[in-house]
């Protein structure tokens, strides 16, 4: 009976290459008639790139959770939302979008997870157009959470405007990461969603149909789940958490900016701040405490829409420059980093405050400010993570009040074997001193 079916469809797929059905090519009918499963999912459009991130990690182990449950047969993949734009990103007018994953991350590593594809390459499994057989968008009950916490989940009318149209060819259409023409969806639904992101397990493998489309219509089984930031992390700071974040190591040409940039400008080199990584995160062991980082104090001084949105948790440029001259006098260290999303001018206030109240010279605080030409290679986003890697082998980090950018340094401090006391700490608001509650601490499980 299988051996059946699978001839039938090898049949009609041969067959259909030289009629004029555009969705079985040669090259994709051994993806279609193979148990290969595709999971797209695509994020809030006002999002950021560190929320992104964490979206990554929840949407992995939803992955994770599907291939664990299904027979080893059923192989499901993630693929990979390309990048912007992004509301952040807009150095020398470079608002781009349809950036792959590989400009900023190494997806070897990743892998070592879950299989990923970039979105591009899944696209090249069906040219010219690639027709999803569901697409949903998630959104949160309008009634609200209720009493007590439940997992569910409903197919419910949209609580704002569809983001995806009927169109008269019968088809959705949406942006699809900008690609319009070449993507649309065969189904598109509303569904209401509430709890961690496994709640869609048993979702995808039971109310999902997968055979029919095959047959029919000869459709990549494929299911994406926009607004993926709707649902939870299936175990936030657990064992699973920390393997996805662990894989997501940066693609080797920012590595290499940073530690450039620490050898050059901070004395900083692997051997002597104990901060090798082995290449291999799954054969990395438990580092405890054993980093002692570059010696200077790493800053992330996060402005622009944060000024605003946390006004009492975001210190005056004033009030940074003075915790920075207590932190520096209290490790014994004359020199200080700061990654930050501030204009050069706030960047000049901070070091004219500081020199008023500690005598520090402008050269002794520092920001990575690569020119134009490599900009242009890495952008924004690969500038905020070479910022970030500068941070995370500092010896002394402080961060901004829940940002996401300074958790995913703290993160990787936690991989990199940092102690606790030198990762979680945050600047103060003005009203909080010098020393407030720190941050909350994330350690890592292996
Ligand atoms: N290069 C650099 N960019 C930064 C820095 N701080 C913020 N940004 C930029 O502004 C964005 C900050 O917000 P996101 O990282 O997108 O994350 P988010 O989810 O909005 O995070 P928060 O708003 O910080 O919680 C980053 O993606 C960067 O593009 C920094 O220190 N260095
Ligand atoms: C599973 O899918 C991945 C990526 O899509 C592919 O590289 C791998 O070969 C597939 N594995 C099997 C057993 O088909
Ligand atoms: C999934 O299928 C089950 C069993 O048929 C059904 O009870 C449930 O309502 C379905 N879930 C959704 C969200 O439609
Ligand atoms: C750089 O660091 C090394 C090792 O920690 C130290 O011996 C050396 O004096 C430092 N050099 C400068 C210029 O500070
Ligand atoms: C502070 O650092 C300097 C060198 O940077 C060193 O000479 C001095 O002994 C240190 N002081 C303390 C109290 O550790
Ligand atoms: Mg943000």
């Amino acid at each position: 009976m299988r051996y059946l079916l699978i001839f039938l469809v090898f049949q009609s797929c041969s067959s259909l290459s030289n009629s004029e059905n555009e969705q079985c090519t040669k090259d994709s009918c051994s993806a279609l008639t193979s148990s290969n499963y595709y999971l797209l999912y695509d994020v809030n459009h006002g999002e950021g790139f560190n929320l992104r991130r964490d979206v990554y990690v929840r949407m992995a182990n939803l992955v994770h959770t599907l291939r664990e449950r299904t027979s080893p047969e059923s192989n499901w993949t993630l693929v990979l939302p390309p990048w912007g734009p992004l509301y952040h990103w807009f150095s020398y007018n470079l608002q781009r979008a349809q950036l792959p994953w590989s400009l900023f991350f190494d997806l070897k590593s990743l892998a070592k997870f879950v299989p990923v594809i970039e979105f591009e390459e899944f696209l090249r499994l069906s040219s010219p157009v690639l027709t999803i057989p569901y697409v949903f968008a998630l959104q949160h009950f309008n009634e609200g959470w209720g009493e007590k916490f439940e997992e569910k989940l409903e197919i419910r009318q949209c609580n704002d405007e569809a983001m995806y149209e009927k169109r008269s060819d019968n088809y959705y259409h949406g942006w699809f990461f900008g690609y319009e023409d070449r993507v649309r969806a065969k189904q598109f639904d509303c569904l209401s969603a509430q709890g961690f992101v496994t709640v869609l397990v048993d979702y995808a493998m039971k109310n999902l149909t997968w055979s029919q489309e095959i047959n029919d219509e000869h459709l990549l089984k494929s299911v994406m789940f926009d607004r993926a930031e709707t649902l939870l992390h299936v175990d936030y700071g657990g064992y699973n958490y920390w393997r996805a974040r662990r894989s997501m190591r940066y693609a080797r040409r920012l590595i290499n900016l940073g530690n450039r940039f620490r050898s050059e400008y901070l004395n900083s080199t692997d051997i002597h701040d104990r901060t090798y990584l082995v290449d291999d995160w799954t054969r990395a062991e438990y580092l405890s405490d054993q980093a002692l980082g570059g010696p200077y104090l790493g800053i992330h001084l996060r402005r622009q829409d944060y000024v605003k949105a946390r006004p009492e948790y975001v210190p005056s440029l004033e009030h940074a420059a003075r915790q920075v001259c207590h932190q520096l006098l209290h490790l014994n260290l004359s020199i200080a980093f700061i990654a930050t999303d501030a204009n050069e001018n706030e960047i000049d206030e901070v070091r004219q405050h500081a020199f008023k109240i500690c005598h520090i010279s402008t050269d002794q605080i520092l920001t990575y400010r690569p020119d134009g030409k490599i900009l242009e290679k890495i952008l924004d986003g690969g500038k905020a993570i070479v910022d970030q890697w500068i941070c995370a082998h500092a010896r002394y980090f402080i961060g901004s009040y829940e940002s996401t950018f300074s958790f995913r340094i703290q993160e990787d401090r936690e991989i990199l074997g940092f102690s606790k006391d030198s990762t979680f700490n945050r600047l103060c608001g003005d009203n909080e001193g010098l020393s407030c509650e720190k941050s909350t601490v994330w350690p890592i499980v292996y």
